[in-house]
């Protein structure tokens, strides 16, 4: 099942809503990465209280570990992580492809060694939506091939990303006979190929198009090429997919990119950048990005953003300190917080703790941050919905490269 309302456009850019098995989600959005069935180092109440509203899972992680018959048992990957809200998983094709000279690739699917026991594996388009129909996923993708940028060094030509696109398209269909076969009751979406060619983009899409999936994934970008070329393709790909059905740009990517996106079209995106970045002490802020292992952080009392309403900023996901008008959140970070220990409630942390904590290598570091990127990405989607919903994008777009040029 699968509703999706367009409520307002502004250019090629839409504000729309996502009407899933388990519940709504507002677009444009984005989703946070639970390969394992976990989004690493958040409790699913910090992704209720940040605004999550759908995540995704990983067919081919989760297929490994724990396996089906374990998922089976709580119905679904819902029950098992205890996330009652919209999830979409990835189908395993890009997971099996990142396996490099592990696996082997034919018409009917991907021979692989799995990386946890050796165990030979073979995944097929049939076998995804086999784990995908156990998993119960709002969203299923479909099993396709990611065409590679490069392959040892040499660029992939048209005629090997048509072979490739062509391959992704056969699988399409065989993926959609099985969803229906299975009566899976969730949605399937399509996935766009074709590299950096936007003549196989077209021809990948149009016929995904007319096998009337319910919504489309522009995939094979953000694979190693330079970025204009992933620009090119966001630029030309997500406007000619229908308007009707929802659009999502997998894997993608940093604050600006999502905001090209959504400018493009997009509705949907998900990438790891955030946490992934989040444990490597690379923060991201309204007024550009922060490393908190740098030695200037050592005693910054300041929180990582001072706008910014989270867990780790401002102690309170709803902004409780932070959305004081009087500044009550600066003064907690700077001293005043020792009336804040006799309250119920604890405030935000400062860049000199942040820093300490990733210098002790304290897992409290990574939570913390990964809070705070997560908080950073949801927001920026809910800011630039409210700014659809008033027809504000544009003027909203300038402000956001003014204020992440400004610097931290
Ligand atoms: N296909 C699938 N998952 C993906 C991609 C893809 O092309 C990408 C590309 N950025 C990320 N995740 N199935
Ligand atoms: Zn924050």
């Amino acid at each position: 099942m699968l509703h999706f309302e367009l409520l307002a456009t502004e250019g090629l850019a839409r504000r729309g809503r996502l009407t899933l098995n388990h519940g709504v989600v507002e677009t444009p959005i984005f989703m946070p990465v639970g390969t394992y069935g976990t989004v690493k180092g958040v409790l699913p109440q910090s992704l209720l209280d940040m605004g999550a509203q759908i995540i995704l899972g990983n067919t081919f992680h989760l297929w490994l570990r724990p396996g089906l018959e374990v998922i089976e048992q709580f119905k679904g990957l819902h029950g098992f992580e205890g996330w009652n809200r919209p999830i979409l998983t990835d189908s395993g094709g890009f997971q099996v492809w990142s396996l490099g000279e592990m696996r082997k690739i034919s018409e009917e699917g991907v021979k692989f060694a799995s990386p946890v026991n050796g165990d030979k594996l073979f995944l097929t388009p049939e076998v995804s939506m086999q784990v995908q129909t156990v998993l119960n996923s709002d969203i299923v993708m479909q099993f396709d091939e990611c065409t590679p940028y490069e392959v040892r060094g040499h660029l992939t030509t048209e005629k090997e990303a048509r072979t490739s696109m062509e391959l992704s398209l056969r699988w399409a269909g065989r993926c959609q006979t099985e969803f229906e076969r299975l009566q899976n009751p969730n949605a399937l979406f399509g996935i766009v190929q074709g590299g950096m060619f936007e003549s196989l983009r077209e021809a990948s899409l149009s016929h995904l198009v007319e096998m009337d999936l319910p919504g489309y994934a522009i995939g094979g970008v953000s694979v190693g090429e330079p970025k204009e070329d992933m620009q090119r393709i966001v630029a030309h790909t997500p406007q000619r997919l229908p308007a009707g059905k929802p659009r999502y740009l997998m894997g993608v990517g940093t604050p600006e990119d999502l905001v090209d996106g959504v400018a493009a079209g997009v509705d949907m995106f998900d990438c790891v950048m955030p946490t992934r970045n989040a444990r490597n002490g690379h923060l991201f802020t309204r007024y550009g990005d922060l490393r908190i292992r740098n030695a200037r952080h050592k005693t910054d009392p300041r929180p990582i953003d001072e706008s910014c309403t989270c867990h780790a900023c401002a102690g309170s996901p709803t902004g409780a300190n932070a959305g004081s008008p009087t500044g009550a959140n600066a003064g907690s970070l700077t001293g005043a917080s020792a009336g804040s220990l006799t309250g119920a409630s604890a405030g935000g942390v400062s860049r000199a703790y942040l820093h300490h904590l990733d210098r002790c290598g304290e897992m409290l570091g990574p939570m913390l941050t990964s809070i705070h990127n997560l908080h950073y990405y949801l927001n920026l989607m809910r800011e630039i919905r409210e700014a659809l919903d008033v027809n504000a994008f544009a003027a909203w777009r300038e402000r956001f490269h003014a204020d992440r040029a400004r610097g931290v």
